[in-house]
């Protein structure tokens, strides 16, 4: 065997394993990381006013405070910035493979082991795999009829090009979710011409951010306890956001009225403010957050088209029987989140292709976490373990409270030993977490991209993530087939 651990992904999800392992002692492990740097989405997404809409004290790993956030919501390069310093200050680069894309991951029985192989037909094996892909990589493209026609420049949001510069030019962003409203704000200032087509409005609720004065970054760096004291804060605060997710219709009922407030106080024209007006319940789809989105409506130079975009032409984008001239096309039209492609084969102890179960049934796993099937498996971030309210670092390090009991069981079970969670379990597990949709704002009826194609939501937690920690926090060996075997050093020879 080459490693205790490999993890897949040098983003957010794969370094909370990385850093659990190393400060638990641990040396044998390798992050896999298909990219020449890590930071997973902090890397990859770089448009302009990208950030972070969980404020940064809670929005980091728990046990790597950082007294020096400039702002409450920090930038993608701060944040990126702070990924790396976290991964300097504790040596888990040395642990990074880069460059090297794994394509498949194969359960090999006999020695209790997974043969990983790279893109270049590298081959090595671990005992342990935990994959951090991350849900939003995948960018959604639509193809809207003559796109390939039109003369301007189009790219994705995901995929900026920062050579090519906006200022004075007549641009178009489609979309309105999460990346458009930080999009708009940010590139409002410097175009010609703004054309914002929306095809269902959000619910945007102000995001109060701040620059952080000097004196508060020196009394956290003095006193970590007021550092902590502002993390409980803003976790404690949105949980009780999440109750109007969850079936509180009181909380919801608050939230509702506070962000029509805010549409109402900042949008001045009627007409606009109508066509900004959702007709679905709030939280539905995600709440956006923002502070400077509805204002850009106030401006001349900024046109909200809700007719549905008929084609595009050479000269721009035609809807609702008007030509809108434009030199660029932003899509910000999100992500495939909910139809999962771990964009590798993994073929577990009987078999089977995870990708080709998850098919049939839509993603599923138990906790989120571990998969029937496919034993010594974690996947960080899988399955139903998103939220809509909180930071998701809290749930991946709930996963990975949970993981830790797992490795822990098989370094006493000895090498060559495997777990693998029993099917009845994962599929009692995932029929409850179903069940607990029902009330909630997510069954209320909206199309988001929650929901996978065939209408099933794989990818929120129904519950708050308090309730996520309690059930992640003892490992319970009971719900899994346990395999014991021994096998010998020379068994377990490295691969390469
Ligand atoms: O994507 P979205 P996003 N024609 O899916 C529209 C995370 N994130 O990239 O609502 C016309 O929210 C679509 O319209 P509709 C965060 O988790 C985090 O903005 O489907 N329009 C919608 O308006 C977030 O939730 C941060 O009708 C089309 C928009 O495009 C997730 O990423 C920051 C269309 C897509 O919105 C995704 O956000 C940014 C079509 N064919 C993002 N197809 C943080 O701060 C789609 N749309 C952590």
């Amino acid at each position: 065997m080459d490693y205790q651990v490999g993890i897949v992904g040098a983003g957010f999800a794969g370094l909370v394993a990385a850093l659990r392992l190393k400060k638990s002692g641990r040396s044998s492990f390798i992050i896999f990381e298909r990219a020449l740097e890590l930071g997973g989405t902090w890397r990859d997404n770089t448009y302009p006013g990208c950030a972070c809409d969980v404020a940064s004290p809670l929005y980091c790993f728990a046990d790597e405070p950082n007294a020096n956030w400039g702002r409450l919501y920090s930038g993608q390069p701060e944040i990126l910035q702070y990924i790396k310093n976290v991964v300097d200050k504790n040596g888990l680069d040395e642990h990074i493979k880069y460059n090297t894309e794994i394509v498949a991951a194969c359960f090999q029985k006999e020695t209790g082991t997974w043969l990983v192989t790279d893109a270049q037909g590298r081959s090595l094996t671990v005992g342990m795999l935990i994959l951090g892909t991350g849900p939003l990589n995948r960018p959604n493209i639509p193809h809207f009829p003559g796109f390939q026609d039109f003369k301007g420049k189009q790219f994705h949001s995901l995929q900026w090009d920062s050579d090519y510069n906006l200022a004075g030019k007549k641009v178009a962003v489609i979309g309105t979710g999460a990346s458009a409203v930080q999009i708009i704000p940010a590139i409002a200032p410097i175009v010609n011409q703004l054309v914002v087509f929306q095809r269902t409005p959000a619910w945007v609720t102000p995001r109060l951010d701040r620059a952080l004065a000097e004196a508060q970054r020196k009394n956290w760096k003095k006193y970590a306890v007021l550092m902590k004291w502002e993390r409980e804060k803003i976790y404690w605060h949105n949980e009780l956001l999440g109750l109007g997710f969850i079936g509180k219709d009181r909380v919801n009922k608050l939230m509702l009225q506070y962000a029509v407030r805010r549409l109402q106080k900042q949008v001045k024209d009627p007409e606009i403010r109508q066509k900004l007006t959702p007709n679905y319940k709030i939280g539905c789809k995600r709440i956006l957050k923002s502070d400077d989105y509805y204002p850009v409506f106030n401006q001349q130079h900024v046109t909200l088209v809700t007719d549905p975009i008929e084609r595009f032409v050479p000269e721009g984008i035609a809807a609702g029987g008007v030509t809108y001239g434009l030199d660029a096309v932003v899509y910000a039209t999100g992500f495939i989140a909910a139809d999962i492609d771990l964009k590798m084969t993994v073929i577990g102890v009987h078999g089977e292709h995870l990708m080709e179960k998850w098919k049939a049934t839509g993603a599923e796993a138990y906790l989120g976490t571990t998969v029937s099937g496919f034993p010594n498996l974690a996947l960080i971030l899988g399955p139903n373990t998103g939220l809509g309210h909180n930071s998701v670092i809290h749930m991946m390090e709930s996963q990975m409270n949970y993981v830790m009991q797992y490795i822990q069981y098989l370094e006493k079970a000895g090498n060559g030993s495997y777990l693998d969670v029993k099917a009845v379990v994962q599929d009692q597990y995932n029929e409850e977490l179903q069940q607990k949709f029902e009330g909630t704002v997510w069954s209320s009826g909206c199309k988001s991209w929650y929901l996978n194609t065939a209408g099933k939501n794989t990818t929120l937690f129904p519950r708050l993530t308090g309730s996520f920690r309690k059930l992640t926090k003892r490992f319970d060996a009971s719900k899994y087939h346990f395999v014991k075997q021994s096998v010998s050093e020379q068994q377990l020879a490295p691969a390469s």
